[in-house]
């Protein structure tokens, strides 16, 4: 963990305090080092609504053990979040981030760029993957019980990385006017969306998010292929279940619901 001190940061919402480093080896990794430290003294809850973030960043981690590709300019942050609820509800908190995303990349690019949804956690750009969503979460170690999670968002506003096994974008490369945008300017937007977002989560509840992201689903409808290890289920995305699950109509007309796994489109 390194020292460092919250940042004002012209147009960020007053709730967020945010920690700025030059760089991390993952800005999740320091977030959750922050937890630690804080449950040192009993204090985990006075992290409700820190960020960490970091211009630069060398070891980002996706989901499974992958790696993020952390191309300099853009932007990196870990957002602590202390819900009253437990984990399989804040599990809903990706659908949260996805939303701000898109928000976020619509005003960014003066209503150009559409940010479309794809389960369980990733932004698409033209079928492209722009950003990518990692939730972590941390337990108490006296009950064992959830005591925060740290919502780890990378969005790839300058450049993307080619070698990877899904097809990439970012808003320099996605827009016509190619935008030119730091990661100065781009928190705050984000981080306005995300306190929107939240707020609905918190005050309305998940079937509202939940319409909200099928909305803007890239994949409502179209034929899928869903891999969880050596298993693959081919069929047709028919929504979000209650609880955020995939729902897949399998070929043989069988509906099911689908915790886990990677999706790819199956044209
Ligand atoms: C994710 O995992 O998409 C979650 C990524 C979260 C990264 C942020 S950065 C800030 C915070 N700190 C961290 O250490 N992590 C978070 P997953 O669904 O497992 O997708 C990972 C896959 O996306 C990789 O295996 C690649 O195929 C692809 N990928 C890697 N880097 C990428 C990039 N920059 N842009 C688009 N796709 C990428």
């Amino acid at each position: 963990m390194t020292e460092t001190t919250p940042v004002l940061l012209a147009g960020s919402p007053p709730h967020f305090r945010v920690f700025h480093y030059d760089r991390l080896e993952s800005t999740n990794s320091e977030a959750l080092a922050l937890l630690d430290e804080a449950e040192k003294e009993a204090n985990i809850r006075s992290l409700h609504r820190s960020v960490v973030w970091a211009s630069r960043q060398s070891a980002g981690r996706g989901r499974l053990g992958r790696r993020w590709e952390s191309c300099e300019g853009n932007l990196f942050c870990s957002v602590i979040l202390c819900p009253d609820c437990d984990l399989a509800e804040a599990s809903e908190l990706s659908f949260v981030a996805a939303l701000a995303l898109s928000d976020s990349i619509k005003l960014l690019s003066g209503q150009t760029l559409q940010g479309r949804l794809k389960w369980p956690n990733d932004v698409l750009i033209q079928q492209k993957k722009v950003a990518g969503i990692l939730l972590e979460s941390r337990a108490s170690l006296q009950s064992g019980a959830m005591d925060a999670i740290v919502m780890g968002v990378g969005l790839n506003t300058m450049a993307s990385p080619s070698d990877v096994s899904y097809p990439t974008t970012s808003l320099f490369e996605a827009s016509e006017q190619k935008l030119k945008l730091t990661s100065d300017q781009v928190l705050p937007v984000f981080l306005t969306a995300l306190e929107q977002w939240y707020r609905c989560w918190t005050e309305i509840g998940f079937p509202a998010i939940r319409e909200s992201w099928m909305g803007r689903s890239e994949v409502m409808g179209r034929p899928l292929r869903v891999v969880r290890g050596n298993r693959v289920l081919k069929g047709v995305f028919s929504g979000l279940s209650a609880d955020g699950a995939l729902r897949l109509r399998l070929e043989d007309g069988e509906e099911v619901s689908i915790t886990a796994g990677d999706v790819f489109f199956d044209e």
